[in-house]
């Protein structure tokens, strides 16, 4: 436990004022747990020496080999800041991208939180997504610049050039905050004036739309009025710390401003505005002066701070001058042992003094606790944020579930505070590692009773040794039983120990690993064996207010309230990096370990003991899992113990996914190989325990359909031709008798079908959606979800509080659309959007282009208040089976005709949709019925007698539309099943052949990554790249450094084994990372044959060594089990010359 006691921490526990919880945030490699070490080392937890060797947060075997963190651990310390004695909560987490899930957890708990940036590589992709996160979870952030060794022993900088080279990081750090202030200021803005335009629009009801359309939003005028000083990072406002965690110290401009200002006799709040900026010492004058860039002079920042840093390294590190190491050693009044002077690595004299002079653990830690919230500073604002679900209103809520905002603000301890707890993941321990199943030290007493019993029994032995000895050479009997007598010795005291190891029962060794749910309290106090409410994510306070009493405990008999359960916290954890301390209890604003929850928490909850209490939002995860294998065990008979093991790495990884696909494969989801590895290792040698196999990683594809192209493989221009060549296909194909007798293509790419009942049709034509709109509609997907809940709600009869954020964001979305679908094809298109598919809200649109079917339109909440009820009421009323269509649509949408893959980007327009009503009687007999089917009938009637080109009705064409229905009316009902479903077959169907009657393209899944690279690597950095068909974005030189940064884009399918190639192409100079970008359309056409002379001569007669979307396709069609067109053929030169003597 190092130097503080379990009770010392216990004691500090009950203070809010003075804790502080905080994480370390930073790109991957920039030194996180490197600081840590030296935090953790202050505490006396590791030896000083080894902080930053050891890596203790890093306690996974694989963490510690690759060099990397995988999981967010979390650890207390104890610093005194003067009188004041401080608690923090630190929790260190991982830089991979893979495992930026772990980040999301880590900063929901926290308050503050350090953001490392290394000296020599600045601001990363993840440093941008770090602070992101910070920003989305209002936390407060302070910098550390890391690795400042670096710029003296291998950039090798001047102080000056270093100074300069400082001064553009912090610039680089404050853009990224400003940009994210800045949108967030014009946000608010908006909505306050919304909200204002609001209450406006309510008292003078009738003039209100008139006046607010008319308002001038002038954006500057926020931004001038909000002072944002303190969220930009700067040294003389206290947040930055210069820092070499490696070499163990750091400071801030604080405490050289102290030693000046003793030192030299000028004011330390002087010295503290002075020494970061433009100013210098004018020795003669004695003042300290503005403009030393202007006049040529050493800013003070380098004078009287870098410069005695850069000597120390030059004495010590490059020159090894002992004297001057010493004189040096004296004047700065620290202690070097005789052996560290001796060493033969300068690193260790170095450590050794500067760990003394500017210790990193005293500059972070007194920052952290200056700059730093407690949990009692907890802002409205991020309260409201995180009880506020989804599009809910916060005022929305119920009043008692208001009311614990103000719990939430007190962080009150007190005996009638309600416990508010969140638990952001479950993370697995070994039981064995569990406080109250370790061995406790012996106590000197027990140690001397053991030995006293060891003597003795050596002493039995001995004598029963001896005397079968003498036994023996009394008997003169053989050798067999002097080797027996010791034999049988040693068995029984094999069979002793084989005692104490007792084969445990089964059940103890399928409990080998315990869940502990990673948490903190907000407010009230959690006590051991406490009864509380676990509240699912869909958990609605209002809902189980009115069902159960407010003030009703866990511990009661309860009605069952949906999404709500009952769980007991068995036991409290004070988290210590690898190990925990029993806890008896725990009061609000601390960070904690609970276990006991692993029967009701899947991997993050909201617990309280009031039902009240909403469930907090969900957390924001910036990765997106892309990377799915099929697992298998090696021994087919094991596959309960993967099921099992598989649902518990579930609960223990908050990104992974895992789920039993329709083809009963056993599937894993995660976000990029290093967490695969992770994973698979975790599930072979923790949480199944058996041999695994696992597939190669399934590569997700889109399907989608293109404009024709005007060119073809050959660069030559295209005329009809193409387009003609599609419709011969389908043609070729009908008459090859795979169209059946409802089915008809007309030329133009309309498909009509009916059902088999011959009662409906419909005609349905795919159409290509701008590149634009797909990506819009993708980006959006979260808000066409939400829009999709509104509408149910809606049709449902009942009223969604929806926030105005939501409706305005709403709102710019059908602008945006609107404004993205021009032209004469899309008149209209947004006001007809049917439903977005698939699952509701993917990136594919039902179009109602159906004459005379006016239905109420998706934007319907946009239209408020009554007038959207009775107005929808009238006029657009819906039809019978209208979501029939709609299913329909989705199911085509989810697997398209070319390998089985989702839809992205199709647009299918619905153009006709006829019922013959005589399904159902009732309606046709009686005139006055429902509006909507009579409607329907009418319109039936009039296309099915007014068109005699209904092609896929043969016999009804002669037959005329009367007799065609008797017909199919006395089959309809017994031999063709649900008019619904046959519809939804139809729809289905319908869909699939418009898609193919277009020109199909698959997409592929993108991954960008930016990769560092000195000049000397970068051929063969591109040499890979291009090897795995990458396209580089952009390059460029990195100011200050000799380092290169490179943009490209990869395919996902081409990325297995990316960065372990580069990492060994370059000696391990440049690792990329890689993050799922986007989709795009792989050009070549999977379907395409050569039908020119120069695409012969180009590609030869199969022409399918260049089609890399064909091989893909297969590839999916082959793992799926689908038909594949392929012949395959062994002797191919034989065959040929066969075919061409015939
Ligand atoms: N030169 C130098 N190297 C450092 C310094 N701090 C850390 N390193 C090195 O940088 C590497 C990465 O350090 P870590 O502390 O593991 O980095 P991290 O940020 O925890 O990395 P992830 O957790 O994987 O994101 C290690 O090899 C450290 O020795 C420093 O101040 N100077
Ligand atoms: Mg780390």
């Amino acid at each position: 436990m190092g130097h503080t006691s379990l009770d010392k921490i216990i004691a500090l526990q009950r203070n809010p004022a003075n804790i502080r919880n905080l994480c370390i945030l930073a790109h991957v490699d920039h030194g996180k747990t490197t600081l840590a070490d030296c935090l953790v080392a202050s505490n006396g937890i590791i030896s000083s020496r080894l902080a930053g060797k050891l890596r203790y947060l890093d306690s996974r075997e694989d963490e510690q080999i690759r060099g990397i963190t995988m999981k967010s651990s979390a650890i207390s310390l104890h610093y005194a800041l003067g009188e004041t004695e401080y608690l923090l909560n630190l929790i260190d987490s991982p830089g991979h991208v893979d495992f930026s899930s772990e980040v999301s957890t880590a900063v929901r708990l926290c308050d503050g939180a350090i953001v490392i940036v290394d000296a020599v590589e600045g601001v990363c992709p993840q440093t941008q997504a770090v602070l992101r996160q910070a920003w989305l979870e209002n936390i407060r952030p302070v910098l550390v610049i890391n690795k400042m060794d670096r710029l003296i022993v291998e950039l090798k900088l001047t102080s000056q050039e270093a100074y300069t080279h400082l001064q553009k990081i912090l610039e680089q750090v404050n853009a990224v905050t400003g940009t994210l202030f800045t949108s967030k200021v014009l946000e608010e803005r908006a909505e306050k004036e919304k909200e204002e335009k609001e209450e406006k629009e309510k008292r003078e009801e009738k003039e209100s739309e008139a006046l607010g359309g008319d308002q001038v939003y002038d954006w500057s005028a926020g931004l001038e009025e909000t002072d944002d000083s303190h969220l930009y990072f700067s040294p003389d406002q206290g947040n930055v710390v210069f820092a070499s965690a490696i070499d163990g110290w750091g400071f801030s401009i604080q405490q050289f401003a102290h030693i000046y200002s003793q030192r030299m006799g000028i004011r330390a709040e002087v010295l503290l505005k002075t020494l970061w900026g433009d100013f210098y010492l004018n020795a003669k004058a004695k003042k300290i002066m503005k403009g030393a860039q202007v006049r040529g002079k050493k800013p003070l920042f380098v004078q009287l701070v870098l410069d005695n840093i850069w000597s120390l390294y030059d004495a010590v590190v490059t020159r090894r001058d002992k004297e001057k190491v010493e004189k040096m050693v004296t004047s700065l009044g620290v202690k070097v042992m005789a052996r560290d002077l001796r060493h033969s690595d300068p690193k260790v004299l170095l450590s050794a003094i500067c760990s003394q002079w500017l210790p990193v653990s005293q500059a972070v830690l007194s920052m952290v606790c200056e700059k730093l919230p407690s949990p009692l500073d907890m802002a409205a604002e991020r309260v409201e944020k995180l009880m506020s679900v989804g599009a809910r209103r916060f005022d929305s809520l119920p009043e008692q579930t208001q009311e614990l905002k103000r719990a939430f603000l007190q962080c009150s301890s007190g005996e009638n505070a309600p416990v508010i707890v969140f638990v952001s993941k479950m993370f697995a321990v070994d039981t064995k590692a569990l406080p109250q199943n370790k061995q406790r030290p012996l106590t000197q007493e027990e140690i001397a009773q053991r030995r006293e019993l060891a003597r003795q029994r050596h002493a039995d032995r001995m004598a029963t040794n001896q005397q079968a000895e003498s036994h023996e050479s009394h008997a003169q009997s053989g050798s067999t039983s002097q080797a027996a007598q010791p034999a049988g010795d040693n068995i029984t005291a094999q069979m002793e120990s084989l005692a104490v190891k007792e084969p445990k029962p089964e059940e103890e060794e399928e409990r080998k690993e315990t869940f502990i749910a990673f948490a903190r309290v907000y407010s009230g106090v959690v006590r051991r064996g406490q009864k509380v409410f676990v509240l699912g994510p869909k958990y609605d306070p209002a809902q189980g207010l009115s069902m159960l009493s407010e003030d009703c405990s866990a511990s009661d008999s309860l009605p069952a309230v949906p999404h709500l359960s009952c769980c007991s916290m068995e036991s409290l954890y004070l988290l210590m990096g690898r190990e925990l301390e029993e806890l008896k209890e725990v009061p609000s604003g601390n960070v904690l370990g609970i276990g006991g929850l692993e029967e009701c928490v899947l991997k993050s909850a909201t617990i309280s003991t009031s039902p009240a209490c909403p469930p907090f939002t969900p957390l924001n995860f910036e990765a997106t899992p892309i990377v799915r294998v099929a697992i298998e065990p090696k021994h087919p008979s094991e596959m309960p113990k993967l099921v099992r093991g598989m649902r518990l790495l579930n609960q223990a990884d908050p990104c992974a996914e895992v789920l039993i696909q329709e083809t009963g494969e056993h599937v894993l989801v995660t976000a990029g190989e290093v967490h695969l590895q992770r994973c698979l290792d975790d599930l072979r040698d923790r949480f199944a325990n058996i041999e695994i196999s696992a597939s190669k990683p399934i590569i997700p594809f889109r399907e989608t359909v293109v404009r024709p192209p005007k060119v073809d493989m050959v660069n030559e221009d295209l005329g009809k031709q193409q387009k003609v060549a599609i419709i011969h296909q389908v043609k070729e194909e009908a008459s090859q008798g795979r169209l059946s007798d409802t089915l008809h293509l007309d030329p133009s790419g309309l498909v009509t079908l009916t059902t088999p009942n011959r009662l409906a049709t419909v005609g349905v034509r795919a159409i290509a959606l701008p590149q634009e709109v797909t990506r819009l509609l993708e980006g959006s997907s979260e808000l066409v979800r939400t829009l999709e809940q509104v509408n149910m709600s809606l049709r449902e009869g009942r009223r969604l509080e929806v926030s105005p954020r939501t409706l305005e964001a709403i709102a710019g979305l059908k602008a945006q659309l609107e404004s993205l679908l021009q032209g004469r094809k899309w008149r209209n298109a947004v006001e007809s959007i049917w439903a977005f598919g698939p699952r509701r809200y993917g990136p594919n649109i039902l179009l109602n282009s159906v004459e005379g079917y006016q239905r109420p339109s998706v934007w319907q909440c946009l239209v408020r208040g009554e007038k959207a009820g009775e107005a929808g009421g009238q006029a657009a009323a819906l039809r019978d089976f209208d979501n029939s269509i709609v299913s329909g649509f989705q199911l085509a949408a989810l697997s398209g005709p070319m390998c089985e893959e989702p839809l992205m980007g199709v647009c299918f327009s619905v153009e006709r949709w006829d019922i013959q009503s005589s399904s159902q009687p009732q309606h046709q007999d009686s005139p006055e019925g429902d509006p909507a089917s009579r409607e329907a009938s009418v319109d039936g009637k009039a296309t099915a007698e007014g068109t005699s080109e209904i092609p896929a009705r043969p016999e009804g064409v002669t037959a005329g539309p009367s007799q065609a229905r008797r017909r199919a009316e006395a089959g309809s009902v017994d031999c063709y099943g649900p008019v619904s479903g046959q519809l939804i077959a139809a729809m289905k169907e319908a869909c699939r052949h418009a898609f193919q009657a277009q020109p199909q393209r698959l997409m592929a899944a993108m991954y960008t990554c930016e990769i560092m690279a000195t000049a000397e690597v970068l051929g063969r950095v591109y040499g890979v790249l291009g090897k795995r068909e990458g396209r580089v974005l952009h390059e460029e030189m990195k100011e200050g450094t000799d380092m290169f940064i490179i943009k490209a884009v990869l395919p996902v399918a081409e990325s297995f084994g990316f960065a372990d190639e580069i990492r060994k192409r370059t000696s391990g100079l440049a690792s990329p990372q890689l993050v799922f970008s986007h989709w795009e359309v792989i050009s070549s056409d999977p379907y395409w044959v050569p039908t020119t002379e120069e695409e012969y001569l180009h590609f030869g007669e199969k022409a399918d060594s260049a089609n890399q979307a064909l091989k893909y396709m297969n590839a999916v069609r082959r793992r799926k089990g689908l038909y594949v067109e392929e012949k395959i053929v062994e002797h191919a030169e034989k065959q040929r010359t066969l075919s061409k003597n015939k």
